[in-house]
């Protein structure tokens, strides 16, 4: 198929979500994994959630890149993804109990930090004290994500490389638990954590992920020069970037499309086009300001029609999803910062039936009118979205694969947004499933 979205040879993708997350990427990235030989996370850990579905079957992928699902991709885990090493371990025990090949075309960056059990504590329980002294939790999916950057960015964690290195790793690791022993049962108020199970689990672990550490920036910059083509898979979203986020209510890596480069180790200009996943409307899991949010829980509401019919709960936590209208003032933003060259539109099929559709095209603000989403979270939070109100359609427009297929409404739908985002709309996602997707360029 010929089409600018798709690598073909040496054109490197870069996949990213440009909401708060969960805009569909799993299942965009697994359509493009067709026509690539690697796939590249570059950014989080296991707090992602990619749901997949092929041939019918759901699985979900947490860290392992999305291109594990296609026979003979290469895979690999970049410098940029903190990896929990038994969450990985499980992770690949579970697609290898589905019959796939996992370990010959894994690769995972020496330079990765580690999350290790401390971590997970500390999330946890600063998550529970920020409740309880009234301060408002994050919402983080509790798996370690923040302090294992911290570490990283204190230029003190362990890394996969060190688990090549039996007394080196108990070294560091003594030194850092020690350290974080200090705040679990200090300020926290917990419990310590014992060296010896962590470091039996750690060495167990390295035994079995040794012959799966690689250099990857060396390779993939190796696999370009052979022509290859590379997708890169990020993960939460454009909203949730540590800097350009609705900070603090992000996550604690860059989620930007930049990052790419970074997280892996493959130089800005090897990337070629920056694909968006927008989903037809907004979505967003944790805590922190959703301007154009709608009540989920009363029956009969637009939110509760998003919430159930999209199915909107979070792939690792199971936490219901708040919802609520597309936002092009938001959105707006993450086109400017990732350098979209084109968007996904992604479950437009839940907006079937719903008579009227709002868009949010900017907020009041003391006064003033926005056309894009300040920086300053408080100021979010103060924010009125100013919509502007479409028809909607009551034929399905799910498992469509052709625009002239869609309702008229739709396809205006579709049109308006483009216009108001200053991106061109490439693809349109109507379904779960690979084939259920609308090829625009
Ligand atoms: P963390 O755990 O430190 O990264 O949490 C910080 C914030 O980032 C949000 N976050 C996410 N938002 C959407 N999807 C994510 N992944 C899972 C999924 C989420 C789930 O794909 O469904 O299962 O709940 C994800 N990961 C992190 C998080 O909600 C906090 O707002
Ligand atoms: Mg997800």
């Amino acid at each position: 198929m010929q089409t600018g979205i798709l690598p073909t040879a040496g054109r490197n993708v870069v996949v990213v979500g440009t909401q708060w997350g969960d805009e569909g990427k799993g299942k965009v990235v697994d359509w493009m994994t067709d026509h690539a030989q690697g796939v590249v996370r570059f950014q989080g850990g296991h707090n992602a959630g990619h749901t997949l579905v092929i041939a019918g079957r759901k699985t979900a992928l947490q860290l392992i890149p999305s291109g594990i699902m296609r026979e003979g991709v290469k895979c690999y885990i970049g410098n940029g993804v903190v990896v929990d090493p038994k969450h990985l371990l499980g992770e690949i025990e579970r697609l290898e109990a589905l019959g796939l090949d996992v370990r010959s075309r894994l690769f995972i960056s020496e330079s990765c930090p580690l999350i290790l059990p401390f971590h997970v504590e500390i999330d946890r329980a600063r998550e529970a004290q920020r409740e309880s002294c009234g301060s408002g939790k994050i919402g983080t999916t509790g798996k370690g994500i923040g302090p294992a950057y911290e570490d990283k960015v204190a230029r003190r964690a362990l890394r996969v490389q060190d688990l090549k290195h039996p007394e080196r790793l108990e070294a560091k690791l003594r030194t850092l638990l020690d350290l974080h022993n200090a705040e679990l049962t200090g300020v926290l108020g917990g419990q310590p954590l014992e060296l010896q199970p962590m470091l039996d689990d750690m060495l167990r672990a390295a035994e079995q992920l040794r012959p799966m550490m690689a250099d990857v920036g060396y390779r993939l910059f190796q696999a370009h020069g052979l022509g290859e083509n590379l997708l890169f898979e990020g993960a939460q979203g454009t909203l949730l970037d540590i800097d350009h986020g609705t900070y603090p209510y992000v996550t604690s890596s860059n989620c930007v499309a930049g990052n790419a480069a970074a997280g892996s180790g493959l130089g800005p200009g090897m990337l070629h086009y920056v694909l968006g996943i927008t989903k037809a409307y907004t979505t967003r899991v944790g805590s922190g300001p959703f301007p154009t949010e709608l009540d989920i829980e009363t029956a009969g509401t637009i939110g509760h029609h998003l919430s159930t019919v999209g199915q909107e709960r979070g792939t690792v936590t199971g936490r219901a999803r708040r919802c609520g209208w597309l936002d092009a003032a938001a959105l707006k933003r993450s086109i400017i910062i990732n350098g979209v060259s084109g968007l996904c539109i992604t479950k437009l099929d839940v907006l079937d039936g719903l008579q009227e559709i709002k868009i949010c095209t900017g907020y009041e603000l003391d006064g003033r009118v926005l056309d894009v989403l300040p920086l300053d979270a408080d100021e979010i939070e103060q924010c009125q979205p100013i919509y502007e109100t479409m028809p909607g359609w009551s034929d399905t427009t799910a498992g469509l694969t052709n625009w002239e297929q869609l309702p008229l409404a739709a396809r205006r739908y579709l049109e308006r947004v483009q216009a108001l985002i200053g991106a061109p709309i490439d693809m349109v996602s109507t379904g779960p499933d690979r084939v259920h997707t609308i090829l625009l360029r």
